[in-house]
């Protein structure tokens, strides 16, 4: 379904909270331009003529066509924050949310849920040597929050672009024995996640990760890539700092 303004997403292939809105547009059918941030080596524009926190993702409604180095026209509305960029989608957009109030509510609590427990848990796992005891406390209160069957308020929603691109994620890169892991952290915690207990949040991504709003924006190498090329731009700022 096409908006009744131009859509411009500014992205990275690394973080989930880009991915976010990218899944959302990408299931709203939407027609959007993308520009690429390359977190790891950032283009000094982004923060002087588009969003001075220099974060992705960045949505902005209107105005004309952008080329990369470009500000958004006055006219533009420059929105920010993932999680406010999805709920604006789903007012655009009505079918990224359940019209039932209450499934409303439950697809806002997830989220907040995610937002303020699992996202954290995730990034100090995955980059800063976390307590897997920890990530999968967050696994666990997040499969709670799932119903038996189907998506994490039934039918699919924005709920579900918040969570997704997290634990596909966790799953690759604990696959993959990403870098930041220590000896043997990885397989131990792919172990745990595998057993009887995760088996529902388990089904939960092979039914997110089947979607074609999920195939069409998650390339593992690619991610993968820039997660690496990230990681180590922090550690040799962190270097260059002491
Ligand atoms: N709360 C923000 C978080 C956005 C955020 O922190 N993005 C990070 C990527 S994970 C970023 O762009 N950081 C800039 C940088 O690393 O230079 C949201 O939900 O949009």
């Amino acid at each position: 379904m096409p908006a009744a303004k131009r859509l411009t997403l500014y992205y990275a292939a690394d973080t989930p909270f880009p991915h976010r809105v990218r899944l959302a547009l990408e299931e709203a059918g939407a027609k959007y331009d993308l520009i690429l941030i390359e977190l790891s080596n950032k283009p000094d524009w982004y923060a002087k003529k588009v969003y001075p926190l220099a974060k992705v993702p960045v949505l902005v409604y209107g105005g004309p066509a952008l080329h990369e180095d470009e500000a958004p026209s006055p006219e533009a509305a420059t929105i920010t924050e993932s999680s406010v960029i999805l709920e604006f989608l789903a007012d655009l957009f009505p079918d990224l949310l359940p019209a039932d109030p209450v499934l409303r509510a439950k697809a806002r609590f997830f989220i907040k849920t995610v937002d303020e427990k699992f996202s954290k848990a995730f990034f100090k796992f995955v980059l800063f040597g976390g307590s897997m005891d920890e990530m999968l406390d967050a696994v666990v209160e997040m499969q709670a929050l799932l119903p038996d069957t189907g998506f994490a308020v039934g039918a699919w929603s924005i709920a579900d672009t918040a969570f997704a691109p997290f634990l596909v994620r966790l799953e690759s890169l604990l696959r993959n024995n990403f870098c930041t892991f220590a000896d043997g952290v990885a397989e131990k915690t792919l172990t745990e996640l595998r057993a009887p207990t995760f088996a529902r949040i388990w089904r939960y991504l092979e039914e997110n990760v089947a979607r074609e709003s999920m195939a069409k924006t998650w390339d593992e190498t690619d991610a993968l890539a820039e997660i690496n090329r990230r990681v180590v731009s922090i550690q040799s700022a962190a270097q260059n700092n002491q």
